[in-house]
């Protein structure tokens, strides 16, 4: 038995996948040639509700390609303190791009205070960089796969819109932000200006991401993926995965909305932890150890992987657990039978 909830960026291909790749019709990327990718973007376009779009390898080389479009050496941006963008992303918009983050406080439903981010916007005056973006993410990885809704995404494109800025929505898991809500993905990505999703996490493809946005912004973006060394050639035989992940999954990613509540359910009736969301939103859980536990995340860790269970501890007494495609009802009953042997609570 093997049930890894570390993340869904572990999600293996479906067979469908495999045999979609393996029959792939390929071409060079590079000349605009690969029919199976100019398919996938369109398509991808399509869904997001947008004009264009560009499959890059790597959600993080999507947000990178997107600010660093959007923004100018010395220009900011404003994004969330908890937003993966600012902690998990090696700093790249500020190595590559030399553009100044300025972060605000996440609050714990993942969003930004509207009157922070108008506060936040610099004045003309020769002291200041530039503000030239906001970056909004949903679901939001750290605040537990919280999910930012229509009318918030909205009010703050209007603001941005106002004050003359882009908004960029990092949409790693923008499905399962749509399935949550029951709300089209289009009118979550209306607001706007460029949006990425992944295909490699709960959509279970194996490589791949999407940005879309205006044919102008992609166009200027497919220069900042050359520069950033992610032009691909064959790479339809990526794509071709990713065409059948945007066909086949986000109809599903409600059962794994549900199965994280079944989860986080009955972890929340086993002692030894706090379940942080024990409602989730979308497909992620949150918990801490209690001393009560007697034992840290890593331990926690080792003794559920000597029964094939994988978690994935984000601090010494933290844990995140992730559901996904390849978890199901009986990996939720096995995976809370083998916490309450790992907590000792069986006789
Ligand atoms: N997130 C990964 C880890 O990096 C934490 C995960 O396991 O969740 N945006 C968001 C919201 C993400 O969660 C991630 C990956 C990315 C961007 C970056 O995507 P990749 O890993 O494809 O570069």
């Amino acid at each position: 038995m093997r049930i890894d909830l570390r993340s869904d960026t572990v999600t293996q291909p479906t067979p469908e996948m495999r045999r979609a790749m393996a029959e792939a019709e390929v071409g060079d990327d590079v000349f605009g040639e690969d029919p199976t990718i100019n398919r996938l973007e369109a398509m991808a376009a399509e869904r997001l509700g947008k004009e264009a779009a560009l499959f890059v390898p790597s959600g993080t080389m999507a947000n990178l390609a997107a600010v660093l479009t959007h923004c100018g050496r010395g220009d900011e941006m404003i994004l969330g303190d908890l937003s993966h963008t600012f902690l998990y992303e090696a700093g790249g918009a500020a190595a590559l791009g030399g553009v100044h983050p300025r972060t605000l406080p996440t609050a714990p439903d993942g969003r930004l205070d509207l009157q922070a981010i108008e506060d936040a916007i610099r004045p003309d005056d020769v002291h200041f960089p530039t503000t030239r973006l906001v970056c909004l993410e949903n679901t939001h990885n750290r605040c537990g796969g919280a999910v930012l809704d229509a009318p918030y995404l909205r009010q703050v494109g209007e603001l941005a819109r106002r004050k003359g800025l882009r908004l960029h929505i990092d949409g790693a898991r923008i499905f399962n932000a749509a399935a949550a809500l029951d709300t089209p993905v289009r009118e979550l990505a209306a607001p706007a200006d460029s949006i990425a999703f992944c295909l490699s996490k709960a959509l279970c493809a194996p490589v791949g991401s999407l940005l879309c946005g205006s044919p102008e912004f992609i166009r200027a973006a497919r220069r900042t993926r050359k520069q950033l060394g992610g032009g691909m050639r064959q790479a339809g035989i990526l794509a071709a995965a990713g065409i059948v992940a945007l066909e086949t999954m986000p109809g599903r990613l409600a059962q794994d909305h549900r199965r994280a509540r079944a989860l986080a359910q009955g972890l929340t009736a086993q002692s030894g932890l706090d379940v942080e969301n024990p409602e989730p939103a979308s497909n992620m859980i949150y918990f801490r150890l209690t001393p009560a536990a007697g034992l840290d995340a890593a331990e926690l860790r080792d003794r559920l992987k000597s029964e094939g269970v994988l978690i994935h501890p984000v601090g010494s007494h933290r844990v995140r657990l992730v559901l996904h495609y390849w978890i199901d009802d009986t990996g939720v009953e096995a995976t809370l039978s083998a916490f309450a042997r790992a907590l000792r609570q069986e006789a």
